[in-house]
Protein backbone atom coordinates (compact mmCIF):
# COMPACT_ATOMS: atom_id res chain seq x y z
CA UNK A 1 0.00 0.00 0.00
CA UNK A 2 1.40 3.13 -0.88
CA UNK A 3 0.74 6.42 1.60
CA UNK A 4 -0.75 9.57 0.73
CA UNK A 5 3.01 11.07 0.89
CA UNK A 6 4.77 8.29 -1.09
CA UNK A 7 3.98 9.59 -4.71
CA UNK A 8 7.45 9.74 -6.33
CA UNK A 9 5.77 12.41 -8.87
CA UNK A 10 6.05 16.08 -7.99
CA UNK A 11 5.39 18.34 -11.61
CA UNK A 12 1.70 18.93 -12.05
CA UNK A 13 0.29 18.14 -15.60
CA UNK A 14 -1.25 20.99 -17.49
CA UNK A 15 -4.81 19.96 -18.47
CA UNK A 16 -5.89 23.17 -20.24
CA UNK A 17 -5.81 21.78 -23.87
CA UNK A 18 -7.30 18.80 -23.09
CA UNK A 19 -10.78 18.74 -25.47
CA UNK A 20 -13.50 16.22 -25.80
CA UNK A 21 -12.43 13.61 -28.95
CA UNK A 22 -15.45 11.55 -29.65
CA UNK A 23 -18.04 8.88 -28.11
CA UNK A 24 -17.57 5.47 -29.00
CA UNK A 25 -20.91 2.78 -28.49
CA UNK A 26 -18.50 0.10 -29.56
CA UNK A 27 -14.95 -1.10 -29.18
CA UNK A 28 -14.20 -0.93 -32.97
CA UNK A 29 -15.44 2.38 -32.98
CA UNK A 30 -12.75 3.86 -30.76
CA UNK A 31 -9.88 5.90 -31.51
CA UNK A 32 -6.95 3.81 -32.71
CA UNK A 33 -4.98 2.09 -29.75
CA UNK A 34 -2.01 4.02 -29.69
CA UNK A 35 -0.51 5.97 -26.78
CA UNK A 36 -2.10 6.13 -23.34
CA UNK A 37 -5.68 5.87 -22.31
CA UNK A 38 -6.48 6.12 -18.47
CA UNK A 39 -10.27 5.06 -17.73
CA UNK A 40 -12.61 6.52 -15.16
CA UNK A 41 -14.80 3.77 -14.48
CA UNK A 42 -17.75 3.05 -11.73
CA UNK A 43 -21.49 3.15 -10.69
CA UNK A 44 -23.71 5.63 -12.45
CA UNK A 45 -23.96 8.60 -9.95
CA UNK A 46 -20.85 7.83 -8.36
CA UNK A 47 -19.40 11.10 -9.51
CA UNK A 48 -17.41 10.25 -12.98
CA UNK A 49 -18.00 13.14 -14.65
CA UNK A 50 -17.93 15.76 -12.03
CA UNK A 51 -14.41 14.09 -10.62
CA UNK A 52 -13.49 14.47 -14.28
CA UNK A 53 -14.19 18.44 -14.70
CA UNK A 54 -12.71 19.00 -10.93
CA UNK A 55 -9.14 17.27 -12.03
CA UNK A 56 -8.37 18.71 -15.53
CA UNK A 57 -9.89 21.83 -14.24
CA UNK A 58 -12.52 22.38 -16.65
CA UNK A 59 -16.01 22.39 -15.25
CA UNK A 60 -18.29 21.66 -18.37
CA UNK A 61 -16.17 19.01 -20.21
CA UNK A 62 -18.05 15.82 -19.01
CA UNK A 63 -21.60 16.53 -18.80
CA UNK A 64 -22.63 15.78 -15.29
CA UNK A 65 -26.40 14.55 -14.66
CA UNK A 66 -28.51 14.67 -11.44
CA UNK A 67 -30.11 11.80 -13.78
CA UNK A 68 -28.03 8.26 -13.63
CA UNK A 69 -27.85 6.17 -16.33
CA UNK A 70 -27.70 8.21 -18.95
CA UNK A 71 -24.16 7.87 -20.10
CA UNK A 72 -23.50 4.57 -21.99
CA UNK A 73 -21.09 5.15 -24.61
CA UNK A 74 -17.47 5.33 -24.24
CA UNK A 75 -16.41 9.14 -24.20
CA UNK A 76 -12.95 9.95 -25.29
CA UNK A 77 -10.69 13.23 -24.07
CA UNK A 78 -7.52 14.16 -26.31
CA UNK A 79 -4.81 15.33 -23.34
CA UNK A 80 -2.46 15.70 -26.17
CA UNK A 81 -1.22 13.46 -29.17
CA UNK A 82 -0.37 10.66 -26.93
CA UNK A 83 -2.39 10.58 -24.24
CA UNK A 84 -6.55 10.40 -23.33
CA UNK A 85 -8.86 10.36 -20.55
CA UNK A 86 -11.63 8.15 -20.89
CA UNK A 87 -14.98 8.15 -19.23
CA UNK A 88 -16.69 4.59 -19.27
CA UNK A 89 -20.13 4.20 -18.87
CA UNK A 90 -21.66 3.74 -15.11
CA UNK A 91 -22.66 0.37 -14.41
CA UNK A 92 -25.38 -1.02 -11.41
CA UNK A 93 -28.06 1.39 -12.00
CA UNK A 94 -30.90 -0.68 -11.32
CA UNK A 95 -33.52 1.32 -13.72
CA UNK A 96 -31.39 0.11 -17.01
CA UNK A 97 -33.26 -2.95 -18.54
CA UNK A 98 -31.59 -6.35 -17.93
CA UNK A 99 -30.84 -6.36 -22.02
CA UNK A 100 -29.05 -3.06 -22.03
CA UNK A 101 -27.09 -3.52 -18.40
CA UNK A 102 -25.67 -6.96 -19.69
CA UNK A 103 -24.67 -4.64 -23.10
CA UNK A 104 -22.58 -2.10 -21.09
CA UNK A 105 -20.90 -5.11 -18.58
CA UNK A 106 -19.78 -6.84 -22.01
CA UNK A 107 -18.68 -3.69 -23.60
CA UNK A 108 -16.78 -2.80 -20.08
CA UNK A 109 -15.10 -5.88 -20.55
CA UNK A 110 -14.28 -5.98 -23.95
CA UNK A 111 -13.09 -2.46 -23.58
CA UNK A 112 -11.01 -3.60 -20.44
CA UNK A 113 -9.63 -6.38 -21.43
CA UNK A 114 -8.54 -5.54 -25.23
CA UNK A 115 -7.25 -2.00 -25.00
CA UNK A 116 -3.73 -2.65 -25.22
CA UNK A 117 -3.02 1.48 -24.76
CA UNK A 118 -4.91 1.33 -21.18
CA UNK A 119 -2.49 1.78 -18.72
CA UNK A 120 -4.90 2.40 -15.59
CA UNK A 121 -8.34 2.81 -13.91
CA UNK A 122 -9.76 5.16 -12.08
CA UNK A 123 -12.63 3.70 -10.06
CA UNK A 124 -14.80 6.01 -8.45
CA UNK A 125 -17.07 4.60 -5.56
CA UNK A 126 -19.53 7.23 -3.13
CA UNK A 127 -17.47 6.89 -0.03
CA UNK A 128 -20.52 6.00 2.13
CA UNK A 129 -21.14 2.99 0.14
CA UNK A 130 -18.08 1.69 -1.50
CA UNK A 131 -17.33 -1.40 -3.06
CA UNK A 132 -20.38 -2.45 -3.96
CA UNK A 133 -21.08 -6.47 -5.61
CA UNK A 134 -20.33 -4.58 -9.22
CA UNK A 135 -17.23 -2.86 -7.67
CA UNK A 136 -15.62 -5.55 -6.52
CA UNK A 137 -16.10 -7.73 -10.19
CA UNK A 138 -14.66 -4.91 -11.59
CA UNK A 139 -12.08 -4.59 -9.02
CA UNK A 140 -10.93 -8.53 -9.43
CA UNK A 141 -11.74 -8.62 -13.56
CA UNK A 142 -8.64 -5.77 -13.19
CA UNK A 143 -6.73 -7.83 -11.15
CA UNK A 144 -6.87 -11.13 -13.62
CA UNK A 145 -5.75 -8.48 -16.37
CA UNK A 146 -2.85 -7.14 -14.57
CA UNK A 147 -4.59 -3.52 -14.87
CA UNK A 148 -3.45 -0.84 -11.56
CA UNK A 149 -6.43 0.61 -9.98
CA UNK A 150 -6.33 4.24 -8.03
CA UNK A 151 -9.73 4.08 -6.29
CA UNK A 152 -11.61 7.81 -5.72
CA UNK A 153 -13.91 7.91 -2.55
CA UNK A 154 -16.14 10.04 -3.92
CA UNK A 155 -18.50 12.88 -2.46
CA UNK A 156 -16.09 12.65 1.10
CA UNK A 157 -18.08 15.99 1.91
CA UNK A 158 -20.92 14.10 2.17
CA UNK A 159 -19.01 12.93 5.64
CA UNK A 160 -17.49 13.82 8.52
CA UNK A 161 -13.36 13.72 8.67
CA UNK A 162 -13.31 10.58 10.82
CA UNK A 163 -15.99 8.79 9.29
CA UNK A 164 -13.87 9.88 6.20
CA UNK A 165 -10.90 8.36 7.14
CA UNK A 166 -12.70 5.17 8.58
CA UNK A 167 -14.00 4.60 5.47
CA UNK A 168 -10.54 5.15 3.86
CA UNK A 169 -8.87 2.49 5.84
CA UNK A 170 -11.41 -0.23 5.67
CA UNK A 171 -11.63 0.11 1.63
CA UNK A 172 -7.89 0.16 1.62
CA UNK A 173 -7.81 -3.07 4.49
CA UNK A 174 -10.48 -4.99 2.49
CA UNK A 175 -8.37 -4.41 -0.91
CA UNK A 176 -5.23 -5.06 0.68
CA UNK A 177 -4.64 -7.87 -1.63
CA UNK A 178 -4.59 -6.14 -4.36
CA UNK A 179 -1.00 -5.46 -5.16
CA UNK A 180 -1.51 -2.79 -7.78
CA UNK A 181 -4.64 -0.52 -6.25
CA UNK A 182 -4.19 2.20 -4.44
CA UNK A 183 -7.17 4.38 -2.54
CA UNK A 184 -7.89 7.72 -1.75
CA UNK A 185 -10.49 10.23 -0.44
CA UNK A 186 -12.03 12.57 -2.99
CA UNK A 187 -14.86 15.67 -3.38
CA UNK A 188 -15.13 17.54 -6.45
CA UNK A 189 -17.60 20.09 -4.52
CA UNK A 190 -14.44 20.80 -2.10
CA UNK A 191 -11.90 20.10 -4.66
CA UNK A 192 -10.59 17.50 -2.37
CA UNK A 193 -8.07 15.06 -2.99
CA UNK A 194 -6.93 16.69 -6.67
CA UNK A 195 -3.62 16.99 -6.09
CA UNK A 196 -3.56 13.70 -4.94
CA UNK A 197 -5.81 12.08 -7.96
CA UNK A 198 -2.84 14.32 -10.24
CA UNK A 199 0.08 12.37 -8.60
CA UNK A 200 -1.33 9.02 -10.01
CA UNK A 201 -2.44 10.40 -13.65
CA UNK A 202 1.28 11.68 -13.81
CA UNK A 203 3.18 8.15 -12.97
CA UNK A 204 0.32 6.58 -14.97
CA UNK A 205 1.18 8.89 -18.08
CA UNK A 206 4.66 9.19 -17.43
CA UNK A 207 4.42 13.02 -17.97
CA UNK A 208 8.67 12.99 -17.39
CA UNK A 209 9.30 11.48 -20.88
CA UNK A 210 6.24 12.77 -23.33
CA UNK A 211 6.38 9.18 -25.03
CA UNK A 212 5.43 5.71 -22.30
CA UNK A 213 4.17 3.37 -23.88
CA UNK A 214 1.69 0.02 -21.92
CA UNK A 215 3.67 -1.56 -19.87
CA UNK A 216 0.76 -3.99 -19.28
CA UNK A 217 1.14 -7.78 -20.14
CA UNK A 218 -0.80 -9.24 -22.88
CA UNK A 219 -0.13 -12.91 -23.94
N1 LIG B 1 -21.80 16.37 -2.45
C1 LIG B 1 -21.21 15.98 -3.58
N2 LIG B 1 -21.96 15.63 -4.65
C2 LIG B 1 -21.32 15.23 -5.78
C3 LIG B 1 -19.89 15.16 -5.86
N3 LIG B 1 -19.56 14.69 -7.08
C4 LIG B 1 -20.72 14.49 -7.74
N4 LIG B 1 -21.78 14.81 -6.97
C5 LIG B 1 -23.22 14.73 -7.37
O1 LIG B 1 -23.55 13.38 -7.66
C6 LIG B 1 -24.41 13.30 -8.80
C7 LIG B 1 -23.78 12.43 -9.89
O2 LIG B 1 -22.58 13.03 -10.35
P1 LIG B 1 -21.98 12.71 -11.81
O3 LIG B 1 -20.64 13.36 -11.85
O4 LIG B 1 -22.96 13.06 -12.87
O5 LIG B 1 -21.85 11.11 -11.68
P2 LIG B 1 -21.57 10.02 -12.83
O6 LIG B 1 -22.91 9.41 -13.14
O7 LIG B 1 -20.69 9.00 -12.15
O8 LIG B 1 -20.91 10.68 -13.98
C8 LIG B 1 -24.65 14.75 -9.24
O9 LIG B 1 -25.86 15.17 -8.67
C9 LIG B 1 -23.46 15.49 -8.66
O10 LIG B 1 -23.76 16.83 -8.40
C10 LIG B 1 -19.12 15.56 -4.69
O11 LIG B 1 -17.89 15.55 -4.65
N5 LIG B 1 -19.85 15.97 -3.60
MG1 LIG C 1 -21.32 10.74 -16.01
Amino acid sequence: MVADTDFPHPQHFDFSHIEFLKSAPTLTQCPEDVGIEVAFVGRSNAGKSSALNAITGKSSLARTSKTPGRTQLINFFKIDEHRRLVDLPGYGYAKVPHRISKQLEEMLSTYLSQRHCLQGLMLLMDIRHPLMPADKQLVHFANELELPIHVLLTKCDKLKRGASQNALLQTRHTLSNYSRVTVQTFSSMHGFGIEEAHQKLDEWFNFDDGEGASNRNFS
